[in-house]
């Protein structure tokens, strides 16, 4: 399969990413007029990451994205004017004004999981939103993002570890922007590239120019479709710039001046509009309609936010717990009884040949129960017990081997 985008799907990445951009140069206007409740992220030149990756996906394959991913949300389909009323807290927007930023998901139709403040968070959620649906039968591939200093927590490596081992289809996005509010990358960890962690799970990892979206789009597309094929989760390091502070309150003086000229000649919409021109893929009149198009939208959805009424006070505690409001059920797109148990239930394994047959394998206590016996360990295949001189073999044994807990003395 051809990873290359099409001219159609040239024209979408331009499109997407001429609209991130806008959407969020709209926000910065509303901020400063303090219609903005709330913090305002900007992911100005990390657009092609957002959209590159996120036009990987089918509309039946599910997203989490991060603060600094409007551009994902765009692509599978979310609206402007639920990005600003969501920002400025309407009623009309998707939570009906309870709650800020793009904290919002759609579960039902476009298949969104709301981002979650605490960072890494999202990727055992998404892994596990993979495997549930493998569960259900249904091919779809997971997908959410993770930042460079997003990438040193804890929950970052149990949730991908937990994919990996599970072989979830699902793809973890690092953005690396070289900062973490003011902590360059380096500062955080001490390699150069933050696909290398992959190994230490056993999975595949990309390393791809984040300010070339026709790369990060082939990049992401691969690796999309070998996750649905069953190959496990991959993790994809797009290395990109974060052009402005952490959020808008913040001037960014520790980022070098030389580091920012740089990343500036390296904008992504301005290489891949050159990219389309040398091309002939677009001309002055073709760029001329899109950003007009661009316009008249932000516009209609502007006014639309703008004139919405906030939440009224008196539903203030309305929808905060489920009183059954939503109608999710399982989608089953393979037989129920095919999954159930003990169809279902994991093959033990036991690769560790050799194991406590050296030194100090009198103190380990291994107990193995194998396929086809019951919780006593009575059954069909061998119990294999760590002694003295090392692993023993027996058969059809009586009591299991008892943990060492419970045979302390007056217990
Ligand atoms: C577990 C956790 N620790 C700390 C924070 C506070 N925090 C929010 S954003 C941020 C910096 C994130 O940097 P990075 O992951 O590189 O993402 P970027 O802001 O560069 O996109 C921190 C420390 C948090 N939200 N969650
Ligand atoms: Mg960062």
């Amino acid at each position: 399969m051809s990873m290359q985008p099409t001219r159609q799907q040239h024209h979408d990445l331009y499109y997407y990413m001429k609209l991130n951009r806008a959407v969020e140069d709209t926000m910065v206007k509303l901020f400063r007029q303090n219609k903005i409740v709330g913090g305002l992220y900007s992911s100005l030149g990390q657009e092609a990451i957002s959209v590159g990756t996120a036009y990987a996906l089918e509309r039946r394959d599910w997203m989490a994205p991060m603060i600094r991913n409007i551009g994902a949300l765009l692509v599978k389909g979310v609206p402007p004017r639920d990005i600003f009323t969501q920002h400025m807290a309407k009623y009309t927007s998707p939570t009906r004004g309870k709650d800020g930023t793009s904290h919002f998901g759609d579960l039902e139709n476009l298949h969104i999981v709301s981002p979650i403040s605490m960072l890494g968070d999202l990727i055992p959620v998404m892994a596990g939103v993979a495997i549930g649906a493998r569960y259900l039968g249904q091919k779809i591939v997971t997908m959410t993002w993770i930042g460079d200093g997003g990438s040193s927590t804890g929950v970052f490596h149990e949730g991908l570890n937990f994919a990996a081992v599970q072989k979830a289809p699902f793809v973890l996005i690092l953005e690396n922007n070289q900062w973490a509010y003011s902590t360059p990358v380096l500062r955080q960890a001490p390699i150069e590239n933050l696909a290398d962690r992959a190994k230490a799970y056993g999975i595949d990892s990309y390393v791809v120019d984040g300010n070339d979206v026709v790369a990060v789009y082939a990049t992401a597309k691969e690796a999309v479709e070998r996750a649905r094929a069953g190959k496990g989760p991959i993790l994809i390091e797009a290395k990109t710039m974060r052009m402005l502070g952490h959020a808008q309150h913040d001037p960014a003086e520790y980022v070098p001046k030389e580091m920012r000229a740089f990343w500036e000649s390296r904008d992504p919409i301005t290489l891949h509009e050159e990219l389309l021109f040398s091309e002939k893929l677009l001309d002055a009149k073709g760029k001329q309609e899109i950003e007009a198009k661009i316009e008249a939208l932000l516009e209609k959805d502007r006014e639309l936010a703008e004139n919405s009424p906030l939440p009224p006070p008196e539903l203030a505690a309305e929808g905060v717990y489920c009183e059954g409001c939503h109608k999710i059920e399982p989608k089953w797109e393979r037989p129920v009884a095919e999954v159930m148990p003990p169809k279902a239930s994991t093959k033990p394994a036991w690769p560790a040949t050799g194991y406590a047959t050296g030194h100090g394998a009198a103190r380990v206590a291994a107990q193995f129960i194998p396929a086809g016996a019951d919780a006593s360990g009575n059954g069909a295949g061998p119990l294999v017990r760590a002694t003295s001189k090392g692993v023993a073999l027996s058969r059809g044994k009586k009591k299991p081997i008892k943990p060492a807990a419970s045979r302390r003395p007056g217990r």
